[in-house]
């Protein structure tokens, strides 16, 4: 104990310094240090990637220095905490995010100009960390950011997993996945904690014992592994805070198999133990579904069962009464994902505390909040029951009891009505018995949060319907957001230094709702030149990377115009390369003199597809070949040019946001639950083309529909559209360009018969066909306002004034004080 220890330890502090120092010479040694004794290279001869490692370090030092204290005030001031439980954390690269929110980048990027070295070009040597598919994954990674720099004691918890998410290589215009062994070089930002390990175990049987003459369960398992602790300290910005992301990885158990080795069969009992690291070694690359695997569900167990553990010991360390864990405890899940820390927390304090069935649920009602992020009833997790039932056969009886308890209170509630007690039971009856995990997370938890409002009024009126019937005060919903951290500062440093000009503060960094105050210089015409300085270099930096990948040469003037994001039919990249191909055709049939009207557009899809995805795979191959046919048109030139760009991930995210004048959000109404995309683009003054879907409709309130170009069926009129099938009649313009396609206009027409067959006639589910004319009419209502400099330029302004509301700031401070219940907790300085 600290306090038992005290003269030794005001002797270890005056050994080392009190804190580490940041003045130049102090960071150059240290730098220098970590070249020679961690890097273990010469300090007289190392490379960028040597240097980059080093510097690692250094900042690393600096951020466990915070991460200690904060520990500290947070195990002295015992806060509740919230405990963020999630399966996917899409982090991408750490080093500039720290410096930046530790405010010492300026000082370690003079440190190492001394050293010969640039900040930049060293930190382009880390490689991103993509333990996620998508917005679901880096919406997680921006609320710890959030969580870190409002000071909430938080802790985030999921897994480890070797492989991340694959790379994306393009082949002939092919998608091909190729392994992402992110850890091949070392991961300075993780601290190995191998004495923080829990045991995990799976398989087995369940038997009936007595204790002092209570009858009570044994679940006696059939496989054990080990859970071992990897943190991640994640700083705030502005504050002292760092937070702890927990992530596990699964090592063989020293506990397990131990017969196999003493009956001789030592290779084989090897061979065995290393499959236990199996659970943790890759992700999925799915980013909808997952159905039915028992790997999945093993590492959905592995992470919950060492997080729970991990809570509990925390807990039990100041607390003796169980009935104190809600004032200390908020578990928060991510999806349904988590959602067998439900079973586990209810199986330790039935099991292993010897709660009362009555008493243990009480906790559980009062500690779990649920957010979906889906809205689509296919999306939602479905477990077999036979799967479960072999896997974790305690849980699968702690989840039957559960059902049964709730479905006696369902029938006194209201009454005998069979179809709605069928479709509210987390059991699914018929050939094959699920488990709905959606059903259990909305029956166990006190809140159910949707992503936008539109999602939320989604789940009330459709996908929970019946639930929120029954209850309706469990019901909110919190708009997501992102950090600005991310992506204004870190991607955009001189558009983050023009706003701090304007607004004379740097405030807004910590404070987003100070951008607002932009609105006030929208017109000015000082302000404008410097707002299109900045897109400019942000232009000149993407179209450098687009030449040195591609060998194309884009042109500056003409309109950047996006649209980066998992590849999906919903999200419609198909309308947005039909929308290209219609500008090629009609650009081909102009005279000379129309031609000189043509606004030139650079377009920019990427994205990544699912292997196992064959039509989002085609829409990649599509816009490669139209790609092809478009760029290699000298008739065309500058007019039109199509760019796919490999491998969108965090850190290509962070140079391409910045540099785009149009960003593109074709979602079919009524199918994105959110969308986080469009907030980063929005912050970086960079102009909407949107359906009426998510939060963009948030959006068009903040900064008024003038300032976008919105287009397409609104959600509620979807349905009825859908209804009319084959008497809806699909313009000229659309069977045109599509009949190009059959064609063989731009080669492979067998490949993309089946594609083109989607999308006409009765089986066009997402409304290309019907939403086209209005596509049309938004693109050239872009291509009008983009000639017109002046009224761009305010637009733009104006779109990232009004983006403070998109800030996951906003987001967690909703959660915090609606949801979880949490306050903040600051370490001092
Ligand atoms: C998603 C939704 O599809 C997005 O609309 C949403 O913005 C995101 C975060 O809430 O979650 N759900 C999902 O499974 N992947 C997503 O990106």
């Amino acid at each position: 104990d600290f306090g038992e220890r005290k003269g030794q330890a005001e002797r270890m502090l005056g050994l080392m310094d009190v804190f580490l120092k940041n003045d130049p010479i102090s960071l150059q040694k240290d730098i220098l240090h970590h070249v020679e004794y961690t890097v273990a290279r010469s300090r007289f001869s190392f490379d960028d990637f040597e240097a980059y490692q080093a510097l690692a370090h250094s900042v690393r030092d600096r951020l466990i220095e915070r991460w200690h204290d904060t520990l500290i005030h947070f195990k002295k001031e015992d806060p509740k905490r919230v405990y963020f439980l999630s399966l996917e954390f899409l982090m991408g690269r750490s080093l500039s995010n720290i410096v930046i929110n530790l405010g010492i980048r300026d000082q370690f990027a003079d440190a190492l100009s001394q050293l010969g070295f640039d900040f930049e070009v060293l930190a382009e040597q880390e490689g991103d960390a993509c333990l996620g598919n998508g917005g679901l994954a880096r919406l997680s990674a921006c609320q710890m950011d959030s969580l870190a720099t409002l000071d909430y004691p938080a802790v985030g918890y999921g897994l480890r997993y070797q492989y991340g998410l694959f790379r994306q290589v393009i082949v002939d215009g092919f998608q091909h996945e190729q392994p992402d062994y992110w850890l091949n070089f070392g991961n300075p930002w993780e601290i190995e904690r191998v004495h923080i390990t829990y045991p995990v175990k799976f398989y087995g049987t369940v038997t009936d014992e007595f204790l002092n003459g209570e009858k009570c369960k044994v679940w006696v398992p059939g496989e054990m592994v080990e859970a071992v602790a990897y943190d991640n300290p994640i700083p705030g910005y502005g504050t002292r805070n760092t937070i702890n992301l927990r992530l596990w990885a699964a090592k063989p158990s020293d506990q397990h198999d131990m017969e196999s080795f003493n009956t001789g069969d030592y290779v084989d009992a090897v061979v065995n133990r290393q499959r236990a690291e199996s659970i943790s070694s890759i992700l999925y690359p799915d980013d909808r579904s997952y159905q039915g695997k028992e790997l999945r569900l093993k590492q959905q167990y592995f992470f919950v069962s060492a997080s729970v553990q991990d809570i509990f010991r925390r807990f039990k360390d100041t607390h003796k009464k169980f009935d104190e864990f809600p004032e200390k405890v908020a578990l928060q899940l991510n999806d349904t994902h988590p959602s067998l820390a439900i079973a586990e927390v209810m199986r330790v304090l039935l099991d292993e505390e010897h709660l009362s069935w009555h008493r243990a649920w009480d906790i559980i009602c009062k500690i779990f909040s649920f957010t979906t992020h889906t809205v689509s009833p296919e999306g939602l997790e479905k477990i077999p029951v036979d799967l479960l039932g072999n896997l974790l056969p305690r849980h699968l009886q702690i989840i039957y009891d559960i059902n049964f308890n709730f479905v006696e209170e369902l029938k006194k509630m209201i009454g005998l009505d069979y179809d709605r007690l069928t479709r509210m039971s987390i059991v699914e009856e018929g050939a094959v018995k699920n488990i709905r995990m959606a059903n259990l997370s909305v029956i166990c938890s006190h809140t159910v949060n949707g992503v936008s409002r539109l999602h939320s009024e989604l789940l009330r009126t459709k996908l929970f319907k019946d639930f929120y019937d029954l209850w309706p005060h469990k019901f909110q919903y919190k708009t997501n957001g992102v950090t600005q951290r991310r992506w204004i500062v870190v991607s955009n440093p001189s558009l983050c230094a023009l706003i701090s000009k304007w607004l004379g503060t740097e405030a807004w960094i910590r404070d987003i709702d100070l951008l607002i105050g932009l609105r006030d210089y929208a017109t000015n015409a000082e302000l404008h030149q410097e707002w299109k300085m900045v897109k400019k270099v942000n232009k000149i930096r993407l179209a450098e990377y687009i030449e040195a990948m591609s060998g194309l040469k884009v042109s500056l003037d003409a309109m950047f115009d996006v649209q980066t994001k998992r590849i999906h039919e919903y999200k419609r990249q198909l309308l947005n390369i039909l929308g290209i191909i219609h500008r090629y055709d009609c650009i081909k049939n102009m005279d000379k003199n129309d031609r000189k009207k043509v606004v030139p557009r650079v377009c920019i899809i990427g994205g990544k597809a699912a292997p196992g995805y064959e039509i989002a795979k085609k829409i990649i191959k599509l816009c490669h070949v139209v790609a092809e046919r478009i760029n290699n048109d000298n008739d065309i030139g500058d007019l039109l040019k199509l760019v796919f760009i490999p491998d969108y991930n965090v850190s290509v995210a962070e140079m391409v946001i910045p540099g785009a004048d149009l960003s593109q959000h074709l979602s079919t109404a009524g199918h994105e639950a959110s969308g986080t995309g469009s907030m980063k683009f929005l912050m970086n003054g960079c102009l909407l083309l949107a359906t009426a879907d998510g939060s963009t409709i948030e959006m068009v309130e903040e900064i008024g529909q003038d300032n976008m170009f919105l287009f397409g069926a609104k959600a509620h009129e979807v349905v009825a559209l859908r209804k009319k099938g084959p008497t809806l009649k699909v313009p000229l313009q659309f069977s045109r360009v599509v009949r190009m396609i059959r064609d063989g206009h731009f080669g492979f027409e067998d490949y993309f018969k089946s594609l083109c067959d989607k999308i006409e006639g009765t089986s066009d589910y997402f409304l290309l066909g019907a939403d086209f004319m209005s596509y049309l009419e938004a693109q050239a209502a872009a291509d009008k306002a983009f000639v017109d400099e002046e009224r761009w330029t305010k637009m733009s302004i104006l779109s990232a004034a009004g983006s403070g509301r998109f800030s996951s700031d906003r987001t967690i401070q909703e959660y915090a004080e609606n949801t979880w219940d949490i306050q903040p907790c600051r370490c001092p300085f």
